[in-house]
């Protein structure tokens, strides 16, 4: 191992060592979780609409629209388009929604959801994923406007991402897992018709990758657009690909302050969870780096002392924090998977302005043990963890499984979840993050 990668693990390791009690000894968080609305099943997105309403999305199909107080109206239901299994755990389903930046003009918005195999799909693979332009009438969408912007074929059930977001530049973002199984590779020799994999590190495929597409000016043929300035807008590599080494981004959101960097988080294979900040041409590393380690693909729990293969002359963007896996760190980890949000812009809780407000899913596969977690930038640059703990759901976890975080116009914050890890019950609800009773 060399000395720069020896420095970056022991980085990555008095992190993970920092308990979560010593987090609850920091004192009062001041926030509360107030429930604003009830009987979803895996409420994955919630997105500013307009007049103080949200878009709210379960992953099984149902789209609404919610009032401030929780009142919830049929906004779309994709439940017909889906490739899905509804009553298990699944991470198929409706998995991202954006309106246009000039929706307010145009009403079109953009939906990434898992679709049946398009024609040609080799038939042991999985599904398509769909990135599609819809037009809003009213206060519902006809799904019959569908304008197929991007697909994604995908070799696994797991793995997809599908987040999307408008950047500042107004081009459309995608974050697209490394195709799913594990360890991006394949799972035997037999198993070889879905690919030797490597698909994070490979530029000639979308799985593993940040994309970035301008949906305003197709152009080439395409339903789409290139920005000039994509890495390999001139060749060398998948043109839409903005970066590349990604393994499942669940949560991809720019942050509406500062400068406006995009923030995308990284659920790990065994031992690292990851929070990124995603710049242009970054290689996040996979499958050659899980967090600061020299990945091992053919034994996830035991990391190499030198890559996989050789990267040739590529350098690697680190997370900007880390925290370990329960399944690899039993006494010190802090989650199993992590979920993204986003950095807090609101006006209620300033004493969250500036932080990336993010969360574990649980800290148990079958039991509901979500924990909410922030990030802090320090005057020098560097991150830290802690944990956010409500004064309404004081302890080690808030006993939700967190699906989603979600944003309104006023920046305020959401968290998604339910009690069953599944897509199988009505036990899904939505609560806001509110300053907590003096
Ligand atoms: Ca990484």
């Amino acid at each position: 191992m060399n000395s720069l990668s020896r420095q970056r693990l022991c980085v990555a390791l008095s992190l993970a060592a920092v308990s979560l009690s010593a987090f609850a000894a920091e004192g009062r968080s001041g926030v509360a979780l107030k429930l604003i609305a009830t009987n979803l099943t895996a409420p994955s997105i919630l997105t500013d609409f307009d007049g103080g309403r949200v878009l709210v999305a379960e992953q099984v199909g149902p789209v609404h629209l919610m009032t401030p107080d929780g009142q919830l109206r049929p906004f779309a239901d994709f439940t017909s388009k889906l490739k899905i299994n509804v009553g298990k755990f699944d991470e198929r389903g409706v998995l991202g929604i954006a309106l246009h930046p000039k929706f307010a003009a145009n009403r079109k918005f953009y939906v990434c959801y898992s679709a049946e195999k398009r024609a040609g799909v080799p038939a042991v693979w999985d599904h398509t994923m769909n990135i599609s332009e819809f037009t809003a009438q009213g206060d519902s969408a006809d799904l019959g406007t569908e304008r197929v912007v991007l697909q994604v074929d995908q070799p696994y059930f797991n793995h997809n991402g599908g987040r999307i977001a408008f950047g500042p530049d107004g081009f459309l973002y995608l974050g697209v897992g490394d195709g799913g199984h594990k360890n991006d590779i394949n799972k035997e020799d037999a198993d070889m018709a879905r690919g030797p994999h490597g698909n994070g590190q490979d530029l000639n495929t979308l799985l593993g990758k940040i994309v970035r597409i301008d949906v305003d000016k197709p152009a080439a043929g395409k339903p789409y657009g290139i920005p000039l300035d994509n890495p390999f807008a001139k060749g060398g590599g998948l043109p839409e690909i903005y970066a590349w080494g990604i393994r499942n981004p669940w949560g991809m959101s720019f942050d509406r302050g500062g400068k406006r960097e995009l923030f995308e988080v990284e659920v790990g294979q065994s031992r690292w969870e990851e929070v990124n900040i995603i710049v242009k041409g970054g290689n996040y590393g996979w499958n050659l780096r899980e967090g600061a380690e020299w990945f091992n693909p053919k034994k996830e729990l035991a990391p190499l002392d030198k890559p996989y293969f050789d990267p040739g002359p590529a350098r690697f963007v680190d997370p900007i924090l880390v925290y370990g896996n329960l399944a690899a760190f039993p006494t010190n980890g802090q989650g199993k998977s992590v979920t993204g949000g986003y950095v807090y812009r609101g006006k209620a809780l300033p004493q969250l302005t500036g932080k990336y407000i993010f969360a574990d899913w649980s800290r148990h596969f079958s039991l509901p043990q979500g924990v909410l977690f922030t990030g802090t930038r320090g005057a020098d640059g560097k991150w830290t963890l802690a944990q956010l703990e409500p004064e309404s759901h004081a302890g080690q976890h808030i006993a939700a499984f967190v699906w989603a975080f979600g944003e309104d116009k006023d920046g305020e914050l959401y968290v998604l979840t339910n009690q069953s890890g599944a897509l199988g019950n009505k036990s899904g609800k939505i609560w806001k993050l509110v300053k907590s009773a003096p």
